[in-house]
């Protein structure tokens, strides 16, 4: 049995099915309170008595993105207004204004599911805690920060950017492990480089990394090159925020906590059922959130569940990598890609460095697809025949993976655009 911060990670299924159960009638009970829901489970007729099983679940309407839109700002708050005591906000990359409340009880919720994802990652009492989130509005900085001091960790609240104090702190400070955008994390690595500092020989034993979708491949790079462990944690505002779910040692999948949340993986077209073990987008009903309860949110994030048991003990079932959302599928010449597809395709590829860029546009009628791909610095060495070689082997590479063929640009390493929140990593001039 693993050492756990809490008995429920080891509970066996029936215990945790009886408690979603008793969790889901709370849930509805307290949604009922928001006006959205008042209204809509009036319509259905719908209340916390029409859940005698797990699977009436499925008698509740779907709710997304759009409903909490309309409801701007109030409309799914489910608790006094008084009651509240923080909010986050969605930073409108998609466009729409959402806040997400919460109350104290929350919050300590929130932090004890923090809590448990670092102590499973062998986070202790004492470990020098550098958190490269942004704070604020976002939820990847607060979130970690509160199960972080949940645990007895010393914190450094450094946000993100400033790359070189970021640097000087790990070293001055003896930081243990650091909570980071993997695309950042691997920008930082060009920091390194300029300041002769070698990230092995800090005092870092993990890192935990989010809030946008990476492949095995760039885990891989940022594992050799920080020489740390890379854990994979998967939120979104609207659940809370980080931590609902999240890798254990194994690293094979992320432990979806289901104390905290019911889980359903659908079909995005149909709406129906996907077996378990096929890949759709995932749909989260909470069962412990008090200001603002949801019932089956659809995330747009597309994944499958792995319902094998865990080597490591824990009872909560696994979601594979986030593959993306669905929204962030672009259409080229008729074949929808995912920008991880590509990402895929590139980090298998020794020459390519730390950054690419997708761009789509139109020649005439005709859509174009551009790949601009940072080599290397040993790669761009190269002579003018070698570049062309390469270039055509990249291209040839995505071609067979999307039936597409691009154009690939080379470009030298660090000369594309870089963020410290989330990666842009498509520029679509066609909606421009
Ligand atoms: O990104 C919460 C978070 C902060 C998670 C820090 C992990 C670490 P939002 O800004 O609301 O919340 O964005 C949520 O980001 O629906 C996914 O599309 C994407 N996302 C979050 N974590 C992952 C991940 C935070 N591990 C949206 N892999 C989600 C892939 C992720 N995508």
């Amino acid at each position: 049995m693993p050492d756990v911060y809490d008995p429920l990670e080891t509970a066996p299924r029936d215990d945790l099915a009886a408690l979603q159960l008793d969790r889901l009638r709370w849930t509805v009970s307290q949604a009922l309170r928001s006006p959205y829901y008042a209204k809509l489970l009036a319509d259905l007729k719908l209340g916390p008595d029409s859940v005698a099983s797990l699977a009436d679940l499925r008698r509740f309407p779907f709710t997304d993105k759009k409903h909490l839109r309309d409801g701007y700002p109030y409309g799914l708050l489910a608790a006094p207004k008084d009651a509240v005591v923080r909010m986050h906000h969605s930073s409108g990359t998609t466009g729409m204004a959402i806040a997400v409340f919460h109350t104290r009880r929350d919050i300590e919720h929130w932090a004890d599911l923090i809590a448990r994802c670092l102590h499973m990652v062998g986070v202790r009492k004492g470990d020098v805690f550098q958190n490269m989130m942004t704070y604020g509005l976002f939820t990847g900085g607060l979130g970690l920060h509160y199960g972080a001091e949940k645990l007895g960790c010393f914190i450094i609240p450094t946000g993100a950017g400033n790359s070189h104090r970021q640097i000087q702190f790990m070293r001055i400070f003896d930081t243990t492990f650091i909570h980071i955008i993997p695309s950042y994390a691997l920008a930082l690595l060009g920091a390194f480089e300029e300041m002769g500092v070698d990230p092995r020989s800090l005092s870092l034993k993990l890192a935990v990394g989010g809030a946008e979708p990476y492949s095995e491949g760039i885990r891989e790079r940022l594992q050799e090159a920080w020489g740390v462990p890379f854990y994979n944690c998967y939120g979104l505002s609207e659940m809370q925020g980080p931590g609902v779910a999240f890798e254990c040692p194994e690293q094979q999948g992320l432990h979806l906590w289901e104390d905290s949340y019911l889980v359903e993986v659908i079909d995005p077209d149909t709406g129906e059922p996907k077996p378990d073990g096929e890949q759709g987008e995932l749909v989260l009903t909470s069962l412990a959130r008090e200001a603002m309860p949801l019932i089956r949110f659809r995330t747009r994030d597309l994944t499958s569940l792995i319902t094998e048991p865990c080597p490591c003990g824990r009872t909560h079932r696994r979601l594979t990598r986030i593959e993306g959302r669905s929204d962030d599928m672009f259409i080229v010449r008729g074949v929808n890609i995912f920008p991880l597809q590509i990402e895929r395709v590139l980090m298998s590829m020794p020459e390519v460095g730390r950054n690419y860029l997708i761009v789509v546009d139109r020649d005439g009628y005709v859509d174009r697809l551009t790949v601009r791909v940072e080599l290397t610095a040993d790669a761009f060495q190269g002579d003018l025949a070698q570049l062309r070689a390469l270039q055509d082997k990249i291209a040839h590479a995505l071609r067979e993976e999307m039936m597409v063929t691009p154009r690939v640009e080379l470009v030298e390493p660090g000369t594309l655009p870089r963020q410290e929140g989330k990666a842009i990593r498509v520029i679509d001039e066609r909606k421009l």
